[in-house]
């Protein structure tokens, strides 16, 4: 008989599910037009080499207790009932609250964990932590970090992150997209929470056959090039922002630039008018100029101008540029940009930031919010910017600044992290390695083995989404799925919310985290709860037991005709700007007050080490650190679509054919790659859609650093690479996007990755 097929849902597509004696079958939703690839990775969920099947405890804790350690991340794991690991740990968590107080817990647990409302590991972490007096938390993402901070200053909020002018209005009136980092086809697979409908392919298609054009400018043609055919304007990784400096120079020199625009809508232009023209720095910051920076042709770039001004454009950067060194200057740049052609608030105009980044971005957005988890209230009022996390580990009561403020960093006793994997995210590991070592107790929940899960004490198993039920959607989906459980929960693994339950018994605060309800409980409350708080034209009638008998539910109401600031410019003062002028600020005097050297009061060429000199120096190299095409981040690392990637077991990197040969590197060789912070072992690959003297090799390959003496990472996590520097002192944002190296043919004995298989690294000899 043939396995029941069931629903469920992850952040790159909803999908059906069928267990039998062969395995796992998973195939997408059928009503998806493009779905991803990534489902394929799903099967692998189940693969118990990776996963962490018993509550395990370190061996030095467990011998020695809590205390800092140099042993976290290359010691044995002792096997304990879930009885005993909770009693520990409750102990633990009594101890730390009452010698050191709450603060000294860090609880931000950053990550994308998985989709599902009710078992959404952040929300479940921070509600438990809450009804214990709270923790120290962590502030806006990796994603955008430092656009998060900058936008409120310029326009007044972060409208552009969440309610971009949508795909369906671009693809009737855009005539000319401009992309910076193109819209790139493998992150639009991604959505937080859940994407059933991938739509963004067909939006780019529809825009095309209507005669737009696309220009994309990145060091990678496959940006966009391979989703339609799109002009590549090939560039310096990290030296946007001189280029559109000199697209502005142009409209201004050219009579171009729309002054009625700027002066109703705008302040701080003349200044940025005098920058631009050289009054005050001495430089002009023409096409010429742009071009030794750039590497683009300085008519190239003149002629871009022209062309912008000439019909209706669309200007957009994606997330990446951002996540650099001075990585705010390239977006604000492009927003003083989209302002002289004077076109914000049309249709199909105007500027956007992250177009392509995930599906979401210019997907409708749902006019109401989602069945939520609450996750209460934090008494603790401590956080860091998310990407200073090893520099708190390292330095605590050390003061850095941020946003204005001059913080001071808490001391840790205690990490708590569920649905997130640092040794993946953040930058630098072999730092975060000795920050791990510093508190006196590291728990995580996790389902896999992941480096994080091996630096800590307390690993607890946490189930799949295959594995429990829940309410999938996403605030840009406008379907509902019932995330079905498929298969019973892997080795003794529980959700985080079984977890938490036990451990709130033990802590006294049990009835303040459940409420007295289970999984069942919740999913009913969580759903009619939102179901009575949502505006009546837009209420389902299906109640809770009628949406899960149907599977799925039709959410009404996205506005996906929406226009970025369309208000604003119908009327300026009805609809003024959350910011000090209520326009938008070309230049800032807030930021000109905070007085920081690395984000100057209006946008600025600042050249970072990543584009000084390429092809010259010991790191010739500029490497991008990009999301990757074959999984989301470091999930299912060991899935098919993942492994299938590999180069010699290792993850690819991919040079430029003329660097390659420069350095005798041919396809399917491994080879070693050098930064100023580390090294790491990788399997060629030559393209040449890639700019000579850039590098490309994608995140999440998972942290194996079981043989040193070769190099930190011997499968090819670049953030063995990248350098831990914030954005710069406004934002603090992370730059893990680019790194300066040198790669070559690693002639020595290759020592096997082991990070897949327990068995491998489990139980040293
Ligand atoms: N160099 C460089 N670094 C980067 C980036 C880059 O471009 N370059 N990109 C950055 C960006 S944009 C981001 S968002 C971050 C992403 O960083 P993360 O979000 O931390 O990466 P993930 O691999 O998605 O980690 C999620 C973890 O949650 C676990 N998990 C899944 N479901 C559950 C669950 O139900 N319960 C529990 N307890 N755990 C669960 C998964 O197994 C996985 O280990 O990385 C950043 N790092
Ligand atoms: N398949 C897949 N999709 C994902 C994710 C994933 O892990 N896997 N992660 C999701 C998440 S959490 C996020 S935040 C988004 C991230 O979205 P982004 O930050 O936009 O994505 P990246 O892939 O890091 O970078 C996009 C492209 O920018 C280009 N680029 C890099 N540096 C520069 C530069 O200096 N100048 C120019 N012009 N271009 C540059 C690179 O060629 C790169 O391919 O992706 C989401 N989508
Ligand atoms: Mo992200």
């Amino acid at each position: 008989m043939a396995a029941e097929e069931l629903v469920n849902s992850s952040h790159w597509g909803a999908f059906t599910a069928s267990l039998d004696e062969q395995g796992l079958s998973v195939k997408p939703d059928p009503a998806d037009p493009d779905p991803s690839e990534l489902l394929r990775n799903i099967p692998a969920s189940f693969d118990k080499g990776v996963r962490v099947l018993h509550p395990s405890v370190r061996r030095g804790w467990l011998d020695d207790g809590p205390g800092p350690s140099t042993r976290r991340g290359s010691d044995d794991y002792v096997e304990v009932s879930w009885d005993r690991a909770l009693d520990l740990l409750a102990a633990e968590l009594e101890r730390v609250r009452s010698t050191y107080g709450n603060p000294a817990i860090f609880g931000g647990s950053y990550g994308w964990a998985s989709a599902g409302r009710f078992h959404h590991a952040q929300s479940q972490i921070h509600r438990f932590l809450n009804t214990i007096g709270g923790y120290t938390r962590s502030v806006h993402s990796y994603s955008h970090g430092a656009s998060s901070v900058l936008l409120p200053h310029i326009v007044g909020d972060e409208a552009p992150l969440y309610r971009p002018t949508t795909w369906n209005v671009l693809s009737e009136h855009t005539d000319l997209f401009v992309c910076f980092g193109g819209v790139p086809a493998k992150n639009f697979q991604i959505n937080a929470g859940g994407i059933s409908r991938h739509t963004v392919r067909e939006s780019l298609e529809d825009a095309r056959a209507r005669g737009a054009e696309f220009v994309t400018i990145s060091p990678l043609a496959d940006d966009l090039a391979t989703v339609i055919d799109a002009q590549w304007i090939s560039i310096n990784p990290a030296t946007d922002t001189a280029l559109i400096l000199a697209l502005c120079w142009v409209l201004l020199s050219e009579g171009l630039c729309d002054l009625e625009f700027v002066d109703k809508y705008t302040v701080g232009f003349e200044e940025f008018a005098r920058y631009l023209r050289g009054q005050s720095d001495g430089i002009a910051k023409t096409p010429g100029w742009a071009a030794t920076i750039c590497g683009v042709d300085a008519s190239t770039i003149a002629d871009l101008a022209r062309r912008m001004a000439g019909c209706r454009t669309m200007v957009t950067t994606s997330w990446s540029l951002q996540r650099a060194r001075f990585g705010e200057q390239p977006v604000w740049a492009s927003i003083a940009l989209a302002a002289f052609l004077g076109q914000i608030g049309l249709p199909g105009g105007g500027f956007g930031h992250g177009y392509g980044s995930t599906g979401g971005m210019g997907a409708g957005r749902l006019p109401y919010p989602l069945p939520t988890f609450h996750q209460g209230v934090n008494p603790v009022n401590d956080f860091i910017p998310v990407a200073r996390i090893s520099d708190m580990l390292l330095h605590p009561g050390s003061t850095y600044d941020f946003n204005g403020q001059s913080r001071v960093y808490p001391d840790t006793k205690l990490i708590y992290w569920a649905g997130g994997n640092p040794f993946h995210h953040h930058q630098d590991l072999v730092r975060l390695r000795a920050g791990f070592q510093q508190p006196d107790t590291v728990v995580v929940h996790e389902p896999f083995w992941t480096a994080t899960a091996r630096h800590a004490d307390i690993v607890l198993p946490a189930t799949t989404t295959l594995e429990r039920n829940d309410i999938g959607c996403g605030r840009y989906d406008d379907i509902m799925t019932a995330m079905q459980q498929v298969a019973s929960p892997v080795g003794e693994s529980l959700s985080d919310y079984a977890i938490l339950t036990k451990l709130s018994k033990r802590l006294a605060v049990e009835e303040q985290f459940t409420e007295g309800r289970d999984e069942w409980g919740w999913l009913e409350h969580i759903y009619e709860r939102w179901r009575e708080s949502i505006p009546d034209q837009f209420t389902p009638n299906e109640n809770f037991a009628q949406f899960w008998a149907a599977r799925h539910l039709d959410l009404p109401g996205a506005d996906s005709k929406h226009v970025l600031y369309e208000d604003f410019r119908s009327d300026p003062e009805k609809f003024r700007l959350a910011t000090p002028s209520g326009r938008i600020e070309i230049s800032s005097p807030t930021i000109a007050r905070f007085g920081y050297d690395d984000c100057p009061p209006h946008p600025t060429w600042l050249a970072p080490a990543e584009t000084v000199a390429v092809g010259t120096g010991p790191y010739p190299l500029c490497l991008v650190a990009n999301n990757p095409a074959s999984r989301l981040h470091s999930q299912l690392d060991n899935g098919a679509v993942s492994v299938e990637s590999k180069v010699l077991g290792r993850e690819p990197i991919r040079l430029n054919p003329a660097d390659a040969t420069a350095r005798e590197i041919k396809a399917g060789d491994l080879v070693l790659v050098r930064s100023d912070t580390g090294r790491m072992l990788a399997g060629a690959i030559l393209d040449d859609r890639v700019r000579a003297n850039v590098v490309q090799i994608s995140t999440g390959a998972w942290f194996d650093h079981s043989s040193p003496e070769v190099a930190a990472c011997i499968h090819g996590n670049p953030n063995v690479l990248t350098r831990d520097a914030g954005s710069s002192k406004l934002t603090q944002g992370s730059t893990g996007q680019l790194v300066r190296v040198e790669v070559e043919v690693y002639r020595g004995e290759a020592p096997d990755v082991v990070v897949h298989d327990q068995r491998l690294w489990m139980h040293p000899a």
